[in-house]
């Protein structure tokens, strides 16, 4: 019986030193000490043992039982240490993939903008940046729109109060500015946000982005600009049989003015852009000789270039934030 008690001491010591969970230590603990344990039938068996044996037995085997039970509430206390510093949740597991950050892409506005500076770029002009807070002097005054020109009113916007200042509804005022400070020859394309009190609807919204464009030169004509914006188109929609067409217009800083406007899928002309030769006027207010210089200038939607390419019925889709419409660029 000795040798047995020991051999079986033996086999729970292992035993609990393999174990490395919780669960593993009960089930040791119930297969040897619970109500129907190994141990446990041995010392149930010791009162029906011959006397001598039953008290040499029952020494070793309460010894052992102690042992055991110190080892594994030892044991225990050990691994509930460790559980609680790793909850199950924390634990790491090496195999699983790690969690995708998604990641953004460029708003369509911006995308047709750069691809406009790309293209103007190849063509020799430089782009610029400008104000979006204006002063009236570059908005309006600068470029022939004096305080009582009717033509205020088409870009009387938003005011900043008790300032000389608004936020600018045209990128025009940027060619007084360069002008100012540049002598021609010069080809300069302008980007930038407009705002204006227009009441929206599918093609008109508050706040848009043109971009300007002005060349100025010694003989630089008409069909200079016709031949620019032709090229551009063509690049523009990768298309050689875009159609567009020049309207007669009027703008107080231009002279002669034009529109030009592209013809959509449906059949139907949009507007593009507002467009002339430079009004002797402006070249006064930025102190150019009158008899050096000549140039054209011209204002484009951004927007409305987008809504041709990507046929968009409503330009209010560019700025309501929905992602369905914006994942499609
Ligand atoms: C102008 O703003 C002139 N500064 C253009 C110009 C520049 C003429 C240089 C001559 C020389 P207009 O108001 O037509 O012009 O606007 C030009 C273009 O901006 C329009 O053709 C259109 O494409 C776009 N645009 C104007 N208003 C809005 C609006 N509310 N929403 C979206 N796009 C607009």
């Amino acid at each position: 019986m000795t040798q047995f008690l020991n051999k079986l001491k033996q086999d729970i010591l292992n035993k609990i030193k393999d174990a490395n969970n919780l669960k593993t230590i009960d089930e040791i603990y119930r297969a040897y000490l619970g109500r129907k344990g190994e141990l446990t039938k041995v010392l149930r068996s010791i009162k029906d043992m011959p006397e001598k044996e039953r008290i040499k037995t029952g020494k070793l085997a309460n010894q052992v039982k102690k042992e055991i039970e110190e080892v594994i509430n030892a044991k225990k206390s050990k691994l509930q240490t460790i559980s609680s510093q790793l909850p199950d949740k924390e634990q790491i597991d090496v195999t699983i993939p790690g969690l995708k950050v998604p990641r953004g892409h460029l708003h369509p506005i911006t995308l047709v903008q750069r691809e406009v500076e790309e293209i103007f770029q190849s063509m020799g002009f430089s782009i610029l940046d400008g104000p979006e807070v204006e002063t009236a002097h570059y908005h309006f005054d600068a470029l022939n729109i004096p305080k009582d020109h009717p033509a205020r009113d088409v870009w009387d916007t938003f005011w900043l109060k008790d300032f000389d200042l608004l936020l600018r509804a045209q990128t025009s005022p940027m060619q007084v500015r360069y002008m100012e400070k540049n002598n021609p020859p010069l080809r300069i394309i302008v980007p930038g946000r407009c705002f204006r009190r227009d009441a929206t609807d599918s093609t008109h919204d508050f706040q848009f982005h043109q971009f300007e464009g002005l060349m100025v030169g010694e003989d630089i004509s008409t069909a200079n600009f016709k031949a620019i914006v032709e090229e551009f188109f063509k690049r523009f929609f990768s298309s050689s049989d875009i159609q567009t067409r020049l309207r007669p217009s009027y703008f107080p800083f231009v002279e002669p003015g034009f529109e030009v406007d592209v013809k959509r899928k449906g059949n139907d002309w949009l507007e593009i852009m507002g467009a002339g030769m430079v009004h002797p006027n402006v070249f006064k207010a930025v102190g150019y000789n009158l008899k050096d210089w000549q140039g054209f200038a011209f204002g484009a939607g951004i927007e409305r270039l987008a809504m041709i390419k990507y046929q968009i019925d409503d330009i209010r889709l560019f700025f309501n934030s929905d992602l369905r419409f914006l994942k499609q660029f």
